[in-house]
């Protein structure tokens, strides 16, 4: 049987990931941090299932001991890093932290793989971060521009990465992976930020979403199907760096009027700037708003990926658009309300 170690099991990702590979026949290992609170809701259901091929671990990316001992006694075939401090915004408070975890954390996984076994084969969770400045659309040849202490440290985990495939013959790769969404998303993303809103207002709870940037634009999948491309780079006769993306992009404005629309809401937008807010249609009641404090120190404006190769080399084909995947969000917030 093979063995796989996630490190950052307990994010979204890691959720998914979890559950592809055990049911691809894999016994997989997960890395959590300790944490005041014991449970972890996100993949309770998966790793607490005495049934199931799986095991966590304590652990952290910056402990270069503990990574090493992980790695030597588990002995994967494969491992997956997507251990981050994942918040772009959020980079900009803490940039030596962020730093450590998703700069130097990965340098002490490959570390550990380089002399515990260089037969095991690594993925990097990058990210479109790293084009940042870059406007036009973003491919495997685009120079980098990142703009955040998150898209920095990100830049180094990719660089360091191909510097181990090329220097120690290892099977490391880089998916340079755009945005990507679901339920589990972490509830201080945009798109949950949204889903929540959408949710209370349907459950009738007197709320205002308050963002920041309206302007900029992502192109945004599912992490169920970005999960996949992770494993099937890693099944790659050949290590190569692939952009994982859906090739569209929309803006945040756009975001949020969708949203509302799959519930019959309409949003008419006034004002300018720093002072537009967005009314239901209907009520006239007030129900978007920016707040200064959700901008950040620069920004990234467009994200929009040419997914050409990922399609040619691991036939990455997304199921689900931006639609889909926000109704099923505002489904599952509904849900979590009235339950
Ligand atoms: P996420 O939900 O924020 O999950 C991050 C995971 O990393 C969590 O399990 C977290 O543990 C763990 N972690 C944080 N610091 C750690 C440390 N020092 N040692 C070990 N684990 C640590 O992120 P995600 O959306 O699943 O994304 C997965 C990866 O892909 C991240 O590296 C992210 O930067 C990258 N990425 C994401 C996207 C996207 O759109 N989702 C796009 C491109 C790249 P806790 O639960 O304890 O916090
Ligand atoms: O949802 P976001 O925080 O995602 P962002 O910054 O694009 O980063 C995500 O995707 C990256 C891949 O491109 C990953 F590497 C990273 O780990 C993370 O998963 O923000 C999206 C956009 C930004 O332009 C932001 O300024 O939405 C804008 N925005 C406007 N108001 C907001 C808000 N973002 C957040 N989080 N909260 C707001 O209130």
């Amino acid at each position: 049987m093979k063995k796989a170690l996630i490190f950052g099991v307990t994010g979204q990702d890691g959720y998914y990931l979890s559950k592809l590979l055990i049911k691809k026949g894999y016994f997989v290992h997960g890395v959590r941090r300790r944490n005041s609170i014991v449970e972890n809701l996100r993949i309770d259901e998966i790793f607490f299932d005495k049934t199931k091929n799986c095991d966590l671990h304590y652990g952290d990316v910056t402990d270069s001991i503990s990574t090493l001992n992980l790695i030597k006694k588990i002995k994967p075939n494969e491992i997956y890093n997507l251990a981050a401090q994942s918040h772009v915004g959020i980079s900009f408070d803490l940039p030596e932290y962020t730093s450590n975890v998703d700069g130097i954390g990965t340098l002490n996984i490959l570390e550990a793989i380089k002399n515990v076994n260089k037969k095991i084969k690594f993925y990097q969770a990058s990210t479109s971060e790293l084009f940042g400045g870059v406007s036009k659309i973003q491919n495997e040849k685009t120079p980098f521009y990142p703009k955040s202490p998150y898209g920095v440290a990100k830049l180094y985990s990719y660089w360091i990465t191909k510097c181990y495939r090329e220097s120690y013959k290892m099977f490391c790769v880089n998916g340079i992976l755009f945005n990507h969404e679901s339920k589990f998303r972490g509830e201080n993303f945009i798109t949950r930020k949204v889903s929540k809103a959408v949710a209370n207002i349907v459950c009738n709870k007197n709320t205002v979403l308050e963002v920041g940037n309206l302007k900029s634009k992502r192109d945004w999948g599912h992490a169920e199907d970005y999960v996949e491309a992770m494993w099937k780079m890693l099944q790659l006769k050949n290590p190569v760096d692939l952009v994982v993306s859906t090739g569209k992009s929309i803006s945040i404005k756009r975001l949020i009027e969708l949203s509302f629309n799959i519930v019959g809401i309409k949003i008419i937008w006034k004002g300018k700037n720093e002072n537009e807010y967005g009314i239901d249609k209907k009520t006239k009641r007030k129900i978007v708003k920016i707040n200064k404090k959700f901008f950040r120190p620069n920004e990234v404006d467009n994200l929009k990926g040419d997914n050409r190769l990922s399609k040619k080399i691991i036939n990455f084909r997304p199921k689900k658009n931006i639609q889909d995947i926000m109704s099923e969000m505002i489904e599952n917030d509904i849900k979590l309300i009235k339950n």
